[in-house]
């Protein structure tokens, strides 16, 4: 359910960017002759000649549409071009629709704060580069104003005569208007010089929305397509909404849409007007009835994330009519295909972006045979995240077992399989420094040692949290043409997933490491070492430590026995000496890497090293940190 939040008191300029027919301009870009034909891509699969996903302006015209199959296109459109989607273990592979958006994310971010709210479109807060135009070189000192700014709909400006680029001119202009105007005026300029920037660099065309908040910026985007950009001024906001259906809205696609249709008989934005804020709590409750009220009289306070990365990684595969799963063998050989690409993208993210993902969830739609209890549904499940394409096809075969098993309960009963989706979340990003320092821990590099050992890489005590999970799924499941959110049920799902995997893998399974990871100590570089997991063996290991480079140093200088040696020390001293990594003195330790540390354990490492370094020069001896980064001693 949506949720208000806070108005900021200064006014933002926010724009909403969204790429035209993307995929079609990707594989434009691919194919140059394919320019400004009517171009189509299509699903793989050849029934029907596939299903389009992405169309052409150029062939809406002739009234072609996403709906269709390739054979309908084609009685509409005897010309148009069907452009397979690229396709890798069977199923369609996103890859260049992917990287394309980055280019386009990667000049749109140079403005100002920038969320990648899906394969194609992006949300940019232009509030400080506004004020900073408006204050320095407002519209009317510019030498020039570009061609695309002076072509935009400014929303309540007669659009109709011919002198429309003049009245934009003038608006832009002029000098009496409000500071919100103003600083939309500029927001428009900058927008229209990023649009031109993202053309001349990746050929793309795109358009975009220009308001004071995302939900009307998204709106506006959306409102003149392709290539052109919409300005919402405040005088303007009512008259957008009150006539706007309520399904138009984001957040109100689905069933709370329905509600206030059936329900409350609102039909349109302005419908909602009719309604106090008290009545709309009563009905949706309190959070989302007053975002009901607010978005109502055009505001929202949501927030741009700084956020250029998606906030999940997901794919799919339908199976259609015929083409439904029916034995675990064929859900098996098709999970793990799927995950071997979830693996890819995920150990990709970890290597590139230093992102960790902590949720693998699986999504199935299924029936059973001869419509038995056909309403109830096929579970999601979820599970922690390990990495490694085992270990991932592994617990996605258990989410499916065990879903498996809530959806039949105990009926004896054929079953089908229609689709199956797989899905990484809740991704944070490992703290800077920390994949460098791990390094020293192995001799390993970062990427094979997360493949290989996720549980002590990635402890969740480690990573920022992730915010706000849900949203950016649609993007993950959207753009892999998954039919179900890879968000529905998450939430709910997540405690009896982790009690299904402890039951299923009990001794060095997923709830094992789980707790483990679960620890809510600060940071300690101790977490690295196995073995190391409550306070108290924290403690006890630092104190040891301590006594063991003082020891070790004293027994290889021969100068007898030194103070609080005991048996646990000495076998720890025989450990360090087995595994032998490192071995250098207290003032080697180059102070650039501890810079490189979360900062907890930047305190935790200087305290040692003060004391380290105090001792040593005390005692005049070479210090060893090699007891660091040896397996911490069985006591
Ligand atoms: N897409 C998809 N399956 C869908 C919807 C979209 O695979 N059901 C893909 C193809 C689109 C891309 O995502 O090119 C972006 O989707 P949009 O909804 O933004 O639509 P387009 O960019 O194609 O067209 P528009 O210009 O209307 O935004």
């Amino acid at each position: 359910m949506p949720v208000a939040r806070p108005e900021p008191q200064e006014p933002r300029v926010i724009a909403h960017v969204d790429m035209d027919c993307f995929y079609v301009q990707v594989e434009q870009r691919k194919n140059p002759e394919l320019r400004g034909l009517p171009t189509a891509v299509v699903q793989y699969n050849n029934w029907k000649g596939g299903g389009l996903i992405a169309v052409s302006y150029e062939a809406r015209k002739f009234g072609v549409k996403r709906s269709m199959r390739g054979d309908e296109a084609k009685k509409v459109c005897p010309d148009i071009q069907l452009v397979q989607v690229p396709v890798a273990r069977g199923k369609a592979d996103l890859n260049s629709y992917r990287s394309a958006g980055s280019e386009v994310v990667a000049i749109l971010s140079t403005k100002g704060r920038c969320e990648r709210a899906s394969i194609d479109e992006v949300y940019l807060d232009l509030t400080d580069a506004a004020k900073s135009m408006l204050s320095e070189t407002p519209p009317e000192v510019l030498e020039s104003i570009p061609e695309e700014a002076l072509k935009s709909k400014v929303l309540g400006l007669n659009s109709e005569d011919d002198d429309r680029e003049k009245n934009v001119r003038e608006w832009l202009f002029r000098r009496h208007a409000d500071y919100q105007d103003k600083l939309l005026a500029c927001g428009a300029i900058i927008v229209a010089r990023l649009r031109v920037k993202v053309l001349e660099e990746t050929k793309f065309t795109c358009s975009a929305g220009i308001a004071h908040n995302k939900m009307l910026a998204k709106l506006a985007s959306a409102m003149h397509k392709p290539a052109q950009q919409t300005v919402v001024p405040s005088s303007s906001v009512m008259d957008l909404l009150s006539s706007l259906p309520v399904k138009k809205m984001k957040q109100l696609g689905g069933k709370l849409g329905c509600s206030l249709q059936i329900d409350l008989g609102v039909n349109t934005i302005g419908d909602l007007l009719n309604f106090s804020e008290a009545k709309l709590q009563e009905c949706y409750g309190i959070n989302t009835g007053t975002w009901l009220w607010k978005i109502a009289r055009g505001t929202s306070g949501e927030e741009v994330e700084d956020r250029l990365l998606p906030k999940s990684h997901g794919c799919g595969k339908t199976f259609p009519g015929p083409k439904a799963l029916k034995t675990t063998a064929s859900v098996r050989s098709w999970l793990n295909q799927l995950c071997e690409e979830l693996s890819e993208r995920i150990q990709f993210d970890l290597d590139q972006n230093k992102r960790v993902a902590h949720t693998l969830t699986l999504h199935t739609n299924a029936y059973k045979e001869n419509g038995v209890d056909s309403q109830r549904k096929f579970p999601s499940k979820s599970c922690p995240l390990r990495y490694g394409t085992a270990k991932i096809q592994d617990d996605a075969m258990k989410l499916f077992d065990s879903a498996l098993h809530d959806f039949l309960s105990s009926q004896n009963i054929r079953w089908g399989i229609t689709s199956l989706s797989i899905s990484a979340s809740k991704i944070s990003e490992i703290p800077s420094g920390t994949c460098s320092i791990l390094k020293f821990f192995r001799g390993e590099n970062s990427s094979s040692m997360s493949s290989d050992n996720s549980d002590v890489l990635i402890p969740e005590s480690i990573s920022k949290s992730p915010k706000n999970e849900n949203e950016g799924c649609m993007a993950a499941t959207q753009s892999d043409n998954v039919d179900q959110p890879a968000c529905q049920e998450k939430e709910n799902e997540n405690h009896s997933n982790q009690t299904v995997q402890d039951k299923a893998n009990p001794a060095q399974g997923i709830g094992a490491s789980q707790k483990k990871l679960k620890e809510k100590e600060p940071y300690s570089i101790l977490k690295f070492f196995p073995g190391s997991e409550s306070s108290s063996t924290r403690k006890r290991a630092f104190g040891d430590l301590n006594q063991d480079h003082l020891e070790r140093n004293q027994t290889e200088q021969q100068e007898g026995p030194s103070e609080g040696c005991d048996d646990a020390t000495a076998r720890s001293n025989q450990t360090a000496q087995q595994h032998e990594i490192w071995n250098f003195n207290v003032e080697d330790v180059d102070p650039s890497v501890i810079d490189e540390l979360p900062l907890e354990i930047q305190r935790e490492v200087r305290g040692w090293l003060h004391s380290a370094t105090k001792r040593t020069n005390m005692t005049k001896r070479g210090s060893s940190i090699a007891h660091y980064f040896s397996p911490v001693k069985k006591t």
